[in-house]
């Protein structure tokens, strides 16, 4: 059978990284790129330390591995037939419209919705009855350090997933081949619940404070209100059956919190740039499992106030 081509939209870091893993897999990637920006080629650069394992203890890569560019096609004009297979990584309110872009496009597309927040599958279904939704979660880092310029910061671990789906179609077997660590989750939903309960604490109190994620523990004022809105997150976990991270979301982000320690979340990122954020996604997701199972989340809700009014 032949392989599946991938396209990719939402040309940022984390599209970026996964068209490369994909192409050095031997697979056809394709990024689209905002309608009126000039394609070209986009280097990547790999900043990351090896990771070490029991057979290589200790190892490390260099710090700054030689740029490559990335092999994907970019903006290729004549690219205008079916989309058969979608890896979609814009911001998580950029997706409905990147999506109206590409609608006449779309048939029975495999969508491969990799993005913050939840929320999402839901209103894509609704728009495009034919789409396949599938979700990834990674825990894979990059950055941009320019529009061209894309720096693979950290390696990770990659789930893909969906609620309709018990074992992985036959394109898993591109992924599972092309990037790294990357395993097929038949309960992807606690998958994705858990990064939603950690985002729901890091990224508003870092936006809203102005910090990076290691302030969250070092200061004392911010410590309570990590542990208030775990206190809440657990509780709403808890009423909608997500009992593994009701009980662990402490330890969960304390966790986060000192493997990001250096880092600015994406949610401060977004606010610095004067860019909106993935709130309505991530505590306002939250909020409307809490309000639907009658827990009140005031704490959540305080907080994602305060995250709208840092909106541009
Ligand atoms: O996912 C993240 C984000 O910034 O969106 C965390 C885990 C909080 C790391 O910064």
């Amino acid at each position: 059978m032949a392989e599946a081509t991938w396209h990719v939209l939402g040309a940022g870091a984390i599209g970026c990284l996964f068209a490369d893993y994909l192409v050095r897999g031997n697979c056809e990637v394709t990024l689209i790129e905002r309608a009126g920006k000039t394609p070209g080629p986009i280097l990547l650069e790999s900043a990351c330390a090896e990771t070490a394992t029991s057979a290589n203890p200790g190892a490390r890569g260099a710090a700054h591995a030689p740029l490559r560019a990335l092999g994907a096609r970019t903006g290729v004009p004549k690219d205008s037939g079916p989309i058969t297979h979608l890896l979609i990584t814009t911001k998580a309110y950029d997706v409905l419209t990147a999506m109206a872009s590409i609608a006449p496009r779309l048939g029975n597309t495999v969508a491969l919705l990799m993005v913050n927040g939840l929320g999402l599958a839901e209103s894509l279904s609704q728009t495009y009855p034919q789409l396949s939704v599938f979700y990834g979660t990674t825990t894979e880092g990059a950055y941009r350090r320019n529009r061209r310029h894309v720096v693979h910061a950290g390696r990770g671990e990659t789930r893909i997933g969906a609620a309709h789906a018990a074992e992985p179609p036959p394109w898993f077997g591109q992924w599972s081949r092309s990037v790294p660590r990357c395993l097929w989750d038949a309960d992807i939903d606690t998958a994705l619940w858990a990064k939603l309960a950690v985002n729901c604490v890091i990224n508003p109190l870092t936006a809203v404070h102005g910090c990076r994620n290691g302030a969250l523990a070092e200061r004392p004022e911010l410590a309570a209100r990590v542990a208030q809105l775990c206190r809440e997150v657990s509780q709403v976990s808890y009423a909608a059956g997500y009992t593994g991270t009701a009980q662990a979301i402490d330890a969960m982000v304390a966790r986060v919190i000192q493997a990001t320690a250096a880092n600015r979340s994406s949610m401060l990122q977004d606010v610095q740039a004067g860019r909106p954020t993935e709130i309505e996604y991530i505590t306002g997701y939250l909020l409307q499992v809490a309000a639907a199972h009658g827990v009140p989340a005031v704490h959540n809700r305080q907080i994602m106030q305060e995250v709208e009014r840092l909106a541009p």
